[in-house]
C-alpha cells in the first residue's frame, strides 16, 4: 500500500513525513523546498489480537506495543502542487507522476491559512484553505481528464474497429494510474454513462466521468496542519462546515517522537497524551512541550496517527489478517509468535493472502485453518479483518 502526501508548496508535507516515517527530509518556510519526491515507510495503529489470544507476541515485520500492532505502509512526500500541473506548469507531469501509483492521498492544507495559493509565508488567518482544496482537486480531475480523452476521437474509432468494450478502451487508457476495470465499471454506472456509445459523450460526461474516478480511484483524506498556531482554531472551525478536515499538527507529533527517542519522554503515536521521563527540562524544552500539550488539549491527538489509520483503513476500508504456521503456538517455523499482521483489500480471500506471502505457497494450497474457530477454510474464503489464519500447502510441508 501506498500513501501519497500532496499539498500546494509550503504547507508542512515534509515535516508530516518526517514525523510520520522517523526520517530527515528538508523543510523550510519557504515553497518549493522538496523537488523530488521522497519514499519512507509510516505505520498503521491497530488494536493487535495477541490481548485477544492472551500471548506475548513478538512480531518480526511489525511492532506490537502493549497490544498496539502498528504496521508499515509505505508513504511518498511529494513536491508542492501548482495550478495548471496537469499542463505542465510547476514540476507538473513529475509531481503528477508520482501520484500515480498511490492507493490512497492526504491531502495537507495550511489549517492556519498563512501561505498563500503559491505557499508564500502570509499573515495566519488571511488565507483560505478550502481555496487550496478546490485548487488540488480540480488538478487532479483535469489530469484524469486529459488521460482519459486523449485522441479521443481516433481512440473511439480504434475502439469500434477492435469491438472493444467501453470500460476496457478506458481501463487500458487509466492502467498507469493503478485504477482497476472494477472502478471505472462503478463510475460508469455513477454518471449513468453504460451502454452510452462513445462517439454520444458529450464533454460534459468525460469530466463527470473523470471525477467519479478520481473519488473512487484515488480517495483523498484531507488534513489541516499547523493546528498548533494561535490563527488555526479559527481557520479549521470555519473550513469544517464545508469540508471533513482532521486537524493536525506535524510540528507537535515530531517534537514528541524526537522526545521520545532522546528519553525525555513516553509515547507512544497516536496516543491522547504522553508521559514526561526526565525532571529536568531546559526553557526552550519547556516551551516545546506546552506546544504539544495545547495542541493534545484542543483537538485530542496530533492528528498524524488519525490521517494515516483512517486513509487506510477508513478510505480503503482495508483488513488485518495475522498468519502463523502453527495454529496451536500461533508462531511462525522459528517460534516467533504472531510474526506479522497484514494489510489487505477488504474482500481478500484465503488464495489473495498466500499469494502475498509466497506465490509458491499459493500453488500447491491444499486449505487453511481459521485459528480463532479452527475451521478449515477454501481458497475462495473471504477474510475478516482480525483473522488469524494458517496455511496448509504441499510447499509448506516438511
Ligand atoms: N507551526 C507549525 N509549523 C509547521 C507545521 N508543519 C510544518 N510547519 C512549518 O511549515 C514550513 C513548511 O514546512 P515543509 O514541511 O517544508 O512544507 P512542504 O509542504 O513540504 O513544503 P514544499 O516542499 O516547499 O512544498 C516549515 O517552516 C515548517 O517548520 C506544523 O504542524 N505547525
Ligand atoms: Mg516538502
Amino acid at each position: 500500500m501506498l500513501i501519497g502526501l500532496l499539498g500546494k508548496a509550503n504547507v508542512g508535507k515534509s515535516t508530516f513525513f518526517n514525523a510520520a516515517t522517523e526520517q530527515e527530509v528538508q523543510t523550510a518556510n519557504y515553497p518549493f523546498t522538496t523537488v523530488k519526491s521522497n519514499l519512507g515507510t509510516a505505520n498503521v495503529r491497530v488494536d493487535c489480537v495477541c490481548k485477544e489470544f492472551k500471548v506475548k507476541d513478538n512480531p518480526i515485520h511489525s511492532i506490537c506495543i502493549d497490544g498496539v500492532r502498528f504496521i508499515p505502509v509505505r508513504m511518498l512526500d511529494i513536491p508542492g502542487l501548482v495550478e495548471g500541473a496537469h499542463q505542465g506548469r510547476g514540476l507538473g507531469n513529475i509531481f503528477l507522476d508520482d501520484i500515480r501509483l498511490a492507493d490512497v492521498l492526504i491531502h495537507i492544507v495550511d489549517g492556519s491559512g498563512s501561505t498563500d495559493k503559491d505557499g508564500k509565508p502570509v499573515v495566519p488567518g488571511s488565507a483560505d484553505p478550502l481555496l487550496d482544496v478546490k485548487l488540488v482537486e480540480d488538478e487532479l480531475d483535469y489530469w484524469i481528464l486529459s488521460i482519459v480523452n486523449r485522441e479521443w476521437s481516433k481512440a473511439i474509432k480504434e475502439a469500434n474497429s477492435r469491438g472493444q468494450k467501453v470500460e476496457q478502451l478506458i481501463s487500458k487508457r487509466l492502467s498507469g494510474l493503478a485504477i482497476k476495470e472494477d472502478i471505472v465499471l462503478e463510475s460508469l454506472k455513477e454518471v449513468g454513462l453504460i451502454g452510452k456509445e462513445l462517439r454520444n459523450w458529450l464533454e460534459e460526461d468525460l469530466k463527470r466521468f473523470s471525477k467519479s474516478i478520481r473519488l473512487k480511484g484515488k480517495p483523498i483524506i484531507t488534513v489541516a496542519n499547523k493546528a498548533d498556531l494561535q490563527a488555526a482554531s479559527e481557520v479549521i472551525a470555519r473550513v469544517k462546515d464545508f469540508k471533513a478536515v482532521i486537524p493536525c499538527s506535524s510540528e507537535a507529533e515530531l517534537l514528541l517522537r524526537r522526545a521520545a527517542k532522546r528519553g525525555i519522554l513516553t509515547y507512544t503515536p497516536g496516543d491522547h497524551s504522553f508521559e514526561l521521563e526526565s525532571a529536568s527540562l531546559s526553557e526552550p524544552q519547556k516551551k516545546a512541550l506546552d506546544l504539544v500539550k495545547t495542541v493534545l488539549k484542543r483537538y485530542g491527538s496530533t492528528g498524524i496517527q488519525e490521517a494515516i489509520n483512517r486513509a487506510c483503513l477508513g478510505s480503503l476500508d482495508s483488513i488485518i489478517v495475522y498468519p502463523v504456521e502453527d495454529e496451536v503456538k500461533l508462531t511462525d517455523k522459528k517460534g516467533n509468535v504472531l510474526p506479522e499482521a497484514r494489510l489487505l483489500p477488504h474482500n481478500s480471500t484465503v488464495k489473495d493472502l498466500a499469494n502475498q506471502i509466497h506465490e509458491d505457497l499459493a500453488k500447491g494450497f491444499l486449505f487453511a485453518i481459521d485459528v480463532r474457530t479452527k475451521q478449515r477454510r477454501g481458497s475462495d474464503y473471504q477474510l475478516k479483518n482480525n483473522d488469524v489464519i494458517k496455511i496448509v500447502s504441499t510447499t509448506s510441508r516438511g
